[in-house]
């Protein structure tokens, strides 16, 4: 069993999941639909990332004999003005992520809540990974994406991520 707001704020981080997941969707499709299909790649294996992080949380939940709530999803709707934006959107999207899971981090340490912290440890550690790769994502574009060459051999090096499934144990 888990105290309610904390698995209040593990069912909000779902959805908060579940919106990456279709932000970073929406972005992979603003690459393609630019024919930039190497950035448009690396956005859909976010897209799957993320989508594979809320079925975490929502294992976690059942495995701790909670209820899982599904909330809407609020629609991107962004629009992109060139192919910086998506980029620099994405990292303020993870820091903005990383200031959430610390944020149930620090409900869970308060309640003396070990089981969601170290449920948690991993998330810890895989935000600092994402905003470290968003963030060196951002800088090579701003070395190479804007001459031809360079984006072009940026964007077959993007071509090349593969999804790997969390390894995470619950
Ligand atoms: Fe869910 O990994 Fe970042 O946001």
């Amino acid at each position: 069993m888990l105290n309610k707001k904390i698995t209040d704020l593990l069912n909000s981080q779902i959805n908060k999941e579940f919106y990456s997941s279709y932000l970073y969707l929406d972005m992979s499709n603003y690459y393609i639909e630019k024919n930039l299909n190497g950035f448009g790649n690396w956005f859909a294996i976010q897209a799957q990332e993320e989508y594979a992080h809320a079925m975490l949380f929502i294992k976690y939940i059942l495995n701790n004999s909670e209820k899982v709530v599904l909330n809407d999803i609020a629609s991107p709707n962004k629009h992109y003005k060139d192919f910086k934006h998506p980029l620099e959107g994405s990292l303020e999207h993870e820091i903005s992520i990383s200031a959430s899971i610390n944020a149930i981090y620090a409900e869970a340490y308060t309640l003396k809540d070990f089981r969601t912290m170290q449920f948690l440890d991993w998330f810890v550690k895989e935000q600092g990974e994402e905003e470290k790769n968003v963030d060196d994502l951002c800088k090579r574009y701003e070395m190479f994406g804007t001459d031809p060459r360079g984006l072009y051999l940026l964007d077959a090096e993007l071509a090349t991520r593969v999804f790997n499934a969390p390894t995470l144990v619950i």
